[in-house]
């Protein structure tokens, strides 16, 4: 079988070799290590991975491209799991006021947040969002990122937005290397026209969003803000049935600032995820440890509110928690697309060891966005989404931080980014 990309003599080569399914407790720590390390691939296809040199029945010629490995840390590509990637505006103002102690849910109360964002996006073209994105998007692949989630949401009553967002994401997935899967998020504020009657909204959605955007097959996944002043549990519950109901798979934003109870929703009703958790409940913890699901953790958010507190990935370890680890990018609460930074402070201040990181952003990031058939770890037969780090070592990775480490990417099969 002749190889069209070989990646030789490579330190440090992590593999995630295992089931295609998201790790838990001990097998998070499993990252299928190879010293000196080889992978070859035809096309878009993984054909080989071992160590030393290729076997015989793996040819190369002339036209193949051979990498040297040594003194690199090599990774399946980054699965950033969770993102508002398509957004107008940036929210830089909010600054004064968070340094000011305002609370994030107060300047969404009062009109600002989520709705400064509503706005910027209502206003800007379809262009406009998409060269925007695509800037972002730019940036997240030269930090190793091969999949990204990208939500909506910043649309919310005013349905046409929330459907430019989703084509956006959508002309992004088709042109760029990096995969962008969509997700519908309208339920991600309380428009101001219905702060009284919240529930008129909450059947919009269901009765005229959902179905329009899962005729159109413009989202896989459908995600709802369940918070204190946002959506109540109950809200989510009915709009994550009816977008099941529609084929769109249910997700949710929950217990993020306050406990409302969103983990166990997530157990209740089989979100495939339960994102941000800072604030979830010990029950809600043992319930999604024995329902299998993922805990979507975003540090980046919780060092952006400056609030102290993070999610207790470490109880949902040893409670047997799938965990993910994800940016969170967004225009509000995390600014940015550094996903190496975020895999720095999921260790230092969440206390995840560099193994559990590197699982949480790769094969669990996969089983987060249902992919991890396709994607998330390096094994024969699985896509060629590749990461080279000019980094000796995993733990130098997470330990020298805040830089980008990123010295090539490869995306099914091809050389898509190279430091320069
Ligand atoms: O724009 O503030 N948490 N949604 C829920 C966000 C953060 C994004 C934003
Ligand atoms: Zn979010």
């Amino acid at each position: 079988m002749k190889a069209t990309l070989v990646i030789k003599g490579i330190s440090n080569l992590i593999t995630l070799k295992g089931e295609n399914r998201p790790r838990v407790k001990d097998d998070l720590k499993d990252i299928g290590l190879i010293k000196n390390g080889v992978i070859a691939l035809q096309g878009e296809k993984i054909i080989y991975v071992g160590e030393g040199e290729l076997p015989p029945t793996i040819t190369i010629d002339d036209s193949t491209i051979v990498v040297d490995g040594n003194g690199k840390t090599v990774t399946p590509g980054l699965v950033d799991s969770h993102t508002h990637l398509v957004h107008g505006g940036s929210r830089e103002h909010e600054l004064a006021m968070k340094l000011n102690g305002i609370p994030y849910l107060d300047i969404l109360a009062a009109g600002g947040g989520i709705h400064s964002t509503v706005k910027a996006t209502r206003e800007a073209s379809f262009g406009e969002l998409y060269e925007k994105a695509k800037k972002s998007l730019d940036k997240m692949l030269e930090y190793g990122i091969t999949t990204v989630e990208a939500k909506s949401g910043y649309g919310i009553d005013d349905f046409e937005t929330e459907i430019k967002q989703l084509a956006v994401a959508n002309k992004l997935n088709e042109r760029h290397p990096v995969d962008v899967v969509s997700t519908f998020m309208g339920a991600h504020a309380i428009p101001k026209k219905y702060k009284m009657d919240s529930d008129k909204f909450v059947e919009i959605i269901i009765d005229e969003m959902l179905p329009e955007v899962a005729h159109r097959g413009l989202a896989k996944f459908c995600d709802v803000f369940c918070e204190d002043g946002v959506f109540s549990v109950d809200q989510s519950r009915r709009i994550l049935m009816a977008a099941r109901s529609h084929g769109l798979i249910p997700r949710i934003h929950a217990d993020e600032i306050v406990s409302l109870g969103g983990a166990e929703l997530a157990a209740e009703i089989n979100c495939i995820t339960a994102d941000h958790l800072v604030a979830a409940s010990d029950e809600g913890i043992k319930l999604m440890a024995k329902k299998g699901i993922i805990a979507n953790l975003l540090p980046g958010t919780s060092f952006n509110l400056q609030t102290g507190k993070f999610a207790r990935a470490r109880k949902m370890v040893e409670e047997g928690v799938p965990i993910a680890i994800s940016t969170d990018y967004n225009p509000g609460s995390c600014p940015t697309e550094n996903i190496q930074l975020i895999m720095s402070f999921a260790s230092l201040i969440m206390r995840l060891t560099p193994e559990e990181v590197i699982t949480a952003v790769t094969i669990n990031g996969a089983a987060a966005l249902g992919l991890e058939r396709e994607i998330g770890s390096l094994q024969v037969g699985k896509i060629g989404d590749i990461v080279i780090f000019d980094s000796p070592n995993l733990e130098y990775l997470i330990y020298h931080f805040g830089i980008n480490h990123t010295d090539k990417v490869i995306k099914r099969g091809e050389v898509v980014f190279s430091k320069i």
